[in-house]
Formats: structure tokens, sequence, C-alpha cells
């Protein structure tokens, strides 16, 4: 299984590309923007994230990034499929990029060939759909004419302590051979545990298991804010205090919201496969109700600091600070900060935005700028450029009242400088 064809290269596709390149394959990449196809190809990272940068750097002409599939396809072992699959408008799942990635594989797939889905899906999707379309073109999965499996992505943008090469994965075939050359396939470049599951079905669902997990979890301690935010009680000493139980207890933090294409995203993809089933997700649909009002609820608590002052936010000079969906990233998914930002908006609010990571989405250049230019802040994104921020800035620029939707500042220093403060479940 030398040569490796990643359809996708994105936070997913990108550095899987770079570990079977590190890892003495032959690989090309399978991209429709061109943009990043010629980036790739001349060692840059098209996504700012300093681990791919150096790693695109020293691999530079390692990686064949091609946007034709008749490039790559026909020569390739293995493929694996790293294409969104994001819900639409009214979050329903889109396997758009995902049909049309197939689409294009199949008709130059070679018989043999270990083709695996790492994008996430529904349980269901690969033998309702990746089935049926290789049919088309007259290779049956069940015969192994193709070995098809699946082994969900588990990228963690940023994190420097679990990474694609260490991180443990599991692994689903249509049939055991299937299941045995996609597991052959991963033990050879990652460096962790390759779990064989016995169904194709099995590994979709832990996925979206993994993920929904930490979507309740978030409504959970989101719920227990808003309790407590009436009760007075600050949540983040109540969750350091329960996080002494040496067992059955996990922390998870409340926010201005829950974004990104994973944890926001892939409940809804449970959620729609069991109501085509006829079961319907009660607790996972109040759950995504919960995170989702995380953003009205973060202005909600800037109208009530602003009524202490008779203000209100129509005409108020406000400062967001944060585009991306969480800390020390670029990536703007389904990012909160985009929803506080267009309440604010809608009422009549003057919106002064600054991330360090998303300048182009900035509309000041600098966190001077913006502290000048605001009279209130919103924290929506916990970057470090934040979290350590000298609070006399805000003294110094007049700032009356600070949402800090990451419940990241130091709340006493803040409110001993004569300035309002509530976090989320924290005041
Ligand atoms: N968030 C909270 N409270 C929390 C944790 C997260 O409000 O306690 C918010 C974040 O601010 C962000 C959103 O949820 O807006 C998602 O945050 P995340 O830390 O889950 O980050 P993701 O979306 O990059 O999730 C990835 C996922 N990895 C994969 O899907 C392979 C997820 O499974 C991981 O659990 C997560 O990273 C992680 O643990 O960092």
């Amino acid at each position: 299984m030398k040569v490796i064809t990643v359809v996708g290269l994105g936070y997913v596709g990108l550095p899987l590309a770079c570990l079977c390149a590190e890892k003495g394959k032959k690989v090309y990449g399978l991209e429709i923007d061109k943009r990043k196809v010629d980036l790739i190809n001349s060692g840059t990272s098209p996504i700012e994230d300093e681990y791919l940068a150096n790693k695109l750097r020293n691999l530079k002409g390692k990686i064949n990034a091609a946007s034709n599939p008749s490039d790559c396809i026909p020569n390739s072992d293995v493929l694996i499929v790293c294409v969104p699959t994001p819900v639409d408008k009214k979050n329903v799942p889109d396997l758009t990029a995902l049909m049309e990635s197939l689409s294009a594989i199949s008709k130059f797939i070679k018989q043999g060939t270990l083709l695996v889905i790492e994008s996430t899906i529904y349980p269901g999707t690969i033998e309702e759909v990746a089935v049926p379309m290789l049919k088309k073109q007259k290779f049956d999965a069940y015969k192994n004419d193709i070995f098809l499996a699946h082994c969900p992505e588990r990228i963690d943008p940023g994190n420097k302590r679990w990474t694609i090469e260490n991180l443990p994965r599991v692994v689903g075939g249509i049939t055991k051979e299937a299941t045995k050359k996609a597991a052959e396939f991963y033990r050879s470049i990652i460096n962790a545990d390759v779990i064989e599951l016995s169904s194709v079905k099995a590994a979709e669902a832990t996925k979206i298991m993994e993920n929904t997990f930490r979507d309740v979890n978030i409504a959970f301690v989101n719920e227990m804010a808003q309790s407590f935010d009436k009760a007075g009680i600050d949540i983040l000493e109540v969750i350091r205090g329960a996080s002494t139980k040496p067992f059955a207890f996990m922390p998870h933090y409340p926010g201005a919201g829950v974004g990104g294409h994973c944890i926001s995203v892939d409940p809804y993809y449970l959620i729609e496969k069991a109501k085509q089933l006829g079961f319907n997700h009660r607790f996972l649909i109040l759950a995504r109700e919960i995170n989702n009002s995380m953003p009205h609820y973060t202005i909600e608590l800037l109208e009530n600091e602003l009524k202490k002052i008779k203000k209100s936010v129509k005409g108020a000079k406000v400062g967001v600070l944060g585009l991306a969906y969480k800390a020390n990233i670029d990536d703007i998914r389904e990012s909160p900060s985009l929803e506080i930002i267009n309440i604010l908006k809608t009422k009549g609010g003057d919106v002064f935005v600054f991330d360090p990571h998303i300048k182009k989405g900035s509309n000041v250049k600098d966190i001077d700028e913006l502290l000048n230019k605001s009279d209130y802040l919103i924290l929506a994104t916990d970057h470090a450029e934040f979290k350590n921020i000298d609070l006399n800035l805000l003294k110094k620029h007049k700032i009356l009242a600070v949402i800090d939707g990451r419940n990241c500042l130091d709340k006493e220093k803040i409110k001993s400088m004569g300035i309002l403060y509530h976090g989320i479940g924290r005041s």
C-alpha cells in the first residue's frame, strides 16, 4: 500500500497527507480549491497552524496536490476521503461534498483499492451512499472489489498534546477484510491503538457518540451557568469543586456558545438519521437548543449590566474580542462570535471586532484601537492574546462593562477598577 491519495486537504486531510508523506508513502492530495493546491505544492500551509506550516515546509515536493481526479485516483492503492460534511440552514446533513468526491473517485478507482471515509457521517451513510455509487461502476464492496471502510477523523485543531500521530483510531469496514486492510493502513502511519469494530455502522456511530457526548455536557454546564447567575454562584468555583471528585465527574465549561464543524454539527447527523428511523432524540435536540441560545444569553448579560447604568445596546459602542470558534486558531465555522455580532447590530449597537488570528474579519487593526473605540466589551473567544491582556488597559480606555464569554478574565481585578463584570455563570 504505497500510493495514497487524500481527498480534501483541509483541517483533517492536510495533516493526514503530511503524516503519510513523513511515513514514506507516495502521497497525492485531491483538492478542488486551486489556491490551496498551489500553496501546498509550494510548501505553504493554506491553514494558519504553526505545526502544519512547519511540516509542509519540510515536506515540500513530497505531497503532490492536484485538482483533477484522473491525475491521482487511478495510481492510488489507498484513498482517504476527508471532505466537509456540514449541515444546511435547517440543520439537515449536507452530503453534497461527500457525494461529489465519491462520484469522481468511483470513475477512476482501480480494483482492489482501499477506500476509507474519514468525514463524519451518520450511521448507515456508507452502505446507503458509497456502496451504491461504487456499484454503478460495477464494483461490489461486499465482494471486496473495493475495500470500503470508515475511520472517523479525530483532529483537534491546535492541540499539541493529542495529534494525528498519537490519537487512537477506530475502524469498521463493509467486510472483515476491509476492516483488516484499513487497520493495517492506519497502523502503518500512527503510533497509537487502532481498534477494529465489527461493522462500518459501529465506526460511523462512534464518532457521533463522542461529539454528541461533548455537546450535551457543554449544554449541561450552560444551563447550570444560567441557573447559577440567578443564584449569584460562581460556576467556575463549583466546577473546580466538583472536579475534586476523582471519579464520575468530567469538567466542561460554560461559554458564549458552541461553534466549530464538529460539536455544533455532528449531533444533527444522528438526530436526522434517527428521525428517519422513527426515533426522536429529545435530549440531544434540547442540548443543541441550549447551546444555540448562548449567544443571545451573552447579549442578555450585557443588557443587564447596561441597565445598571441606564444604557441600552442601541447606540452602544461594543468591542467583540474574538471571531474564531475556539482559542488560538483561525477557524470561524459556526462561530458564536458571528451570531453575537449580528445580534448586537440588529439591536442598533456600534460593533468593533478584533481577532489576532483573523485580521481580515476584524474591523479594527489591533486591540488598542478596539479598546479606544469601545465603551463595553464582549470576550467571545479565549485566545491567549486576550487571556493575558493587561487589564489596566481597560481602565485606561475607560471601558465601562465587560462580558466575559469564556470566563477567562480576572473578574476581581476588573471589578476592583470599578468596571462592571459578568461572565457566563460568573458574577
Ligand atoms: N466549548 C465550550 N465548553 C467546553 C468545551 C468547548 O463551550 O467545555 C465550545 C468551544 O468554545 C467551541 C466549541 O465548544 O466553540 C467546540 O469546542 P471543542 O473544544 O470541542 O473543539 P472542536 O470543535 O475543535 O472539537 C474537536 C473535536 N475533535 C474531533 O471531532 C476529532 C472534539 O471531538 C474534541 O473533543 C475537541 O476537539 C477537544 O476535545 O478539543
